[in-house]
């Protein structure tokens, strides 16, 4: 009987709500090349080789926020956990490799851990790992696109939920997006739910762009291998050759822009459908955007939630919120 119910515990268990339709994801592709501006989404920067280009710039010096928020959570967390509450459901939106609330378990000891991904084949080894590691926390693997609607399955349980959105995802969304999405995750934290989640701050334009067109080239590597993506998903025929990596701080709308520039007039042509660029003409390939201390706390009270702590570092440069229902 022990012996079986401790097996039972150490299984994660995964759950996939939705299926990835790559007819639907190559109309969108198509889609967004005919757009005026064209433009592709960055959910499709992560396949093998964009997720290991990302991980990549998370080392470099410019790239400050992950270093910066994994100082603030080391720092922190028994502040936060106080705060937060012990034995929760930990909710892990955009999981990936699970590293990041990994390093918050000991301190925040969850009751149970939901990692969510695009695709729960990116979760199955790390959660595996994890389990072996972390034997008395229930663990549950979701595969669901939460940048459209933000749904759970059952398996997510009904205690009481800590959602964790670190690494300042939430920059990829409009602000009207980011409300619209901030208030479904007050809704599924529920009563005595909280949130916590990583905020890139508004600073100096130069240490921005830096951060976004690194001299070691791995920012403009992963801009660029969304040419290989619309190559292999749409059978385009762009060339990397053909394209400049461009990232400027929008200040009017607070926001790093990424681009690919063309060097030159060209076509491209796909299955379907071609779309010509003149010479400087750009594709949009992501919004980064960034906020300030006050702005995001009013973000959060839009979307119903009721109380927030912010830690910020020294140099002002990223902030950790948290926000209880
Ligand atoms: C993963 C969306 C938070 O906006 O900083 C990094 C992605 N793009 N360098 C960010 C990214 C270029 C990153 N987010």
């Amino acid at each position: 009987m022990l012996v079986a119910h401790t097996r039972a515990m150490t299984t994660p268990r995964f759950v996939q709500l939705h299926r990835e339709d790559s007819a639907a994801l190559r109309l969108e592709l198509a889609q967004g090349l005919l757009g005026e501006p064209a433009s592709v989404s960055p959910k499709f920067l992560y396949d093998a080789l964009g997720s290991r280009l990302f991980d990549a710039i998370t080392e470099l010096p410019e790239y400050y926020p992950t270093r910066v928020e994994r100082a603030l959570f080391t720092r922190h967390a028994g502040t936060m956990a106080a705060i937060a509450g012990r034995g929760r459901t930990l909710i892990d939106l955009g999981a990936g490799n699970c590293e990041k609330a990994a390093r918050l378990f000991d301190v925040l000891a969850p009751l149970r851990y939901v990692a969510v991904d695009i695709s729960v084949d990116y979760l199955r080894e790390s959660l595996a790992s994890l389990q072996r590691q972390y034997p008395g926390i229930e663990m549950v693997g979701v595969g669901a696109d939460f940048s459209a609607a933000l749904t759970l399955p059952p398996e997510a349980g009904r205690g009481e939920r800590l959602l964790f959105y670190p690494g300042s995802s939430i920059g990829n969304f409009t602000p009207i997006d980011a409300l619209r999405f901030l208030r479904q995750v007050r809704a599924v934290a529920g009563p005595g739910g909280a949130l916590l989640i990583g905020v890139d701050l508004v600073k100096p334009k130069p240490i921005l762009e830096l951060a976004y067109d690194d001299p070691l080239k791995v920012t403009a590597a992963f801009n660029l291998n969304l040419l290989r993506r619309l190559n292999a998903m749409l059978g385009c025929d762009a060339r990397i050759e053909d394209f400049e990596h461009v990232a400027l701080f929008n200040e009017p709308e607070s926001r790093i822009e990424m681009h690919l520039q063309a060097r030159r007039a060209l076509t491209l042509r796909w299955v379907g459908g071609e779309r010509a660029l003149a010479a400087g003409e750009r594709i949009h390939t992501e919004n980064s955007y960034k906020y300030t201390v006050d702005g995001f706390d009013r973000l959060l009270r839009d979307s119903g939630f009721a109380r927030t702590t912010h830690w910020i570092d020294d140099e002002q440069g990223f902030a950790v919120f948290l926000a209880t229902a």
